[in-house]
């Protein structure tokens, strides 16, 4: 297989691991935990993993000797730069511990775990995805581990296989269903561990103890590049307003790092929007203004960058949102005679079965907006926001306004715009050595857990903005990071979400900066990824954990 010269060079790069994993580890344990809300219920559902202890791994001398393991993994959910990397990790933790263990991978997601599809994980394999972006090692899948047929299909094949263990690298809700099945195996005596890995460009998996989800720093290293471009293009032809919609399904992390990183003229967070009720008119609004004034300035160009979840905060559109997916939900006699609604006229039909307010909203939207809002659904029946061109709608509502604007003589500049979405450009990239040392590391001390006869826990590496030797590397039960949620229509035991926080550092700071940057052309253009060269270039980390750890 032919491979770039960059990847020849970096398939060499030794990742770094924290000092408790370059040696033999011993285990320190805290104190029992508590899910961060909702204890009694949680205890109840996890009346086996609930309120283990913290543990740290500290270096040691000791050499106890190991059973011969045999260790599952699977991949869950969208790719994040670094995956391939925690599978090394995991591969020479286990190795290094016994070189008879065995590694298998999962093919294809949680669904490979369920159907029996797997290969063993050799290390001609492993060499070839060192350092490497992607998922293809194994593949990945959104099928979610749920139910309990599922566990015993997968117990059955774990048997098999010998698997005494069963790595799962995903995002909160695959670490919640991580947990679920811990415990069912723990229930049963399955001798099954499960062990959690935290994965999501969306970065909206962390708290206390888990500093960062991975891949957030790559992926948000890939936008703000391609950013940082744009804004040199859009300064140089002084013609151009670029609207840049950014991944992050819910969570507007990756908007708000890449706005850290780049200094946009506008960059909207959607859990301000929600916070302060904002509705789409008054957005628009907002945009307009700022293009308004930098017209002033006799700038007619800019960057607003929008994170793709934002239409779903906006109070209104959630209720027509939601209202929608009651309306077309799969199975129901009303999606049934949507289907056999004609084309032309099916914003029509929508419109009037929906609430008035909701009717209103709805038809204020542009034609294209509306009909995608009821076409594009994934398997649960939910609006696919990613395909939502959010950032198309902003820019037609704003050249509607300032068209508006520009007969009551109150603007007088020029509005071209162009849009973009950044999402899957980013998910694959090769990992920045943030990246490949934290999933290296995570990989390695998943291993470390699962051989030291853990179960129902999350890999953690803390202090990240350290140098990796002083990283401190350990297991945080995921009963800790739990509370109840309402999902589809059931209370639901799981992983909360982590948001922006508006009273967080990186927000705050971003408030404080925001509007001299909308005015000012203040641009900062970071440029690509360096996987060589001055440390303080190649290991810088995000600003928001800069800024969380500050
Ligand atoms: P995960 O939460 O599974 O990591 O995926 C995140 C994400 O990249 C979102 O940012 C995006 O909305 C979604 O995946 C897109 O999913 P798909 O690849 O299935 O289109």
């Amino acid at each position: 297989m032919a491979i770039s010269a960059l990847q020849k060079e970096r398939a060499k790069y030794q990742p770094k691991l924290p000092k408790a994993l370059k040696s033999n580890v011993k285990i320190s344990e805290g104190k029992a935990t508590q899910s961060i809300a909702d204890q009694e219920d949680i205890q109840k559902l996890f009346p086996n993993t609930y309120g283990l202890p913290l543990i740290t791994f500290e270096p040691s001398d000791e050499i106890v000797p190991l059973p011969v393991m045999n260790v599952g993994v699977i991949l869950s959910g969208g790719q994040a730069p670094g995956g391939h990397n925690v599978i090394s990790g995991i591969f020479d933790g286990l190795k290094k511990l016994n070189p008879a263990n065995k590694l298998y991978g999962f093919l294809g997601g949680p669904g490979g775990f369920v159907d029996n599809k797997y290969m063993e994980l050799t290390a001609d394999i492993i060499d070839e995805y060192r350092n490497t972006g992607g998922f293809d090692i194994i593949g990945s899948g959104r099928t979610k581990l749920e139910e309990e047929s599922q566990f015993d299909t997968g117990l059955v094949n774990c048997i098999k296989l010998g698997i005494n263990a069963v790595v799962i690298i995903g995002g909160d809700d695959s670490n919640t269903n991580a947990c679920v099945l811990a415990e069912y195996y723990k229930r049963i005596n399955a001798g099954v561990q499960v062990v959690g890995c935290p994965k999501t460009i969306d970065g909206d998996l962390k708290n206390e103890m888990i500093e960062s989800s991975f891949g957030f720093d790559t992926a948000c290293k890939v936008y703000a590049e391609l950013i940082g471009n744009i804004m040199r293009d859009a300064n140089s032809a002084k013609k151009y307003w670029h609207f840049i919609k950014l991944m992050g399904r819910s969570a507007s992390h990756i908007a708000l790092e890449c706005a850290l990183q780049t200094q946009p003229n506008v960059c909207l967070i959607s859990e301000e929007v929600a916070a302060k009720k904002q509705t789409l008119s008054e957005i628009v609004e907002y945009i307009a203004d700022v293009v308004s004034k930098r017209a002033e300035n006799g700038e007619n160009f800019g960057v607003a960058l929008i994170p793709e979840g934002v239409i779903e905060f906006i109070p209104e559109m959630k209720i027509l949102i939601s209202e929608l997916n009651e309306l077309l939900a799969e199975g129901t006699h009303t999606a049934q005679a949507f289907s056999h609604v004609k084309k032309s006229h099916r914003v029509d039909w929508v419109a009037e079965k929906l609430s008035p307010a909701s009717s209103v909203v709805f038809r204020s939207l542009p034609d294209g907006i509306a009909s995608q809002l009821t076409l594009d659904r994934d398997p649960h029946g939910n609006v696919q926001v990613s395909k939502i061109e959010t950032e198309k709608l902003l820019i037609e509502m704003v050249e509607a306004e300032l068209t508006e604007r520009k007969l009551e003589k109150k603007f007088n500049g020029k509005f071209a715009a162009l849009n973009h979405f950044f999402g899957y450009e980013g998910r694959c990239a090769a990992p920045s050595n943030f990246d490949a040392d934290y999933c290296y590391s995570l990989g390695y001390n998943a291993a470390a857990l699962v051989s030291n006869g853990k179960t129902g826990y999350m890999s953690s590496v803390r202090n990240t903005t350290a140098p990796a030797d002083e990283w401190i590397a350990g297991g945080v039960p995921i009963t800790m990071m739990m509370n109840m949620e309402r999902r589809h229509g059931h209370m639901k035991p799981v992983i909360q979400k982590a948001l922006v926080e508006l009273d967080g550092k990186p927000f705050k700071f971003f408030a404080s900066k925001r509007d001299e940057w909308a005015v000012k052309t203040d641009f900062v253009y970071p440029g690509p990824i360096q996987y060589f060269g001055p440390t303080e270039v190649c290991d810088r980390v995000t600003e928001t954990l800069k800024l969380e750890n500050a």
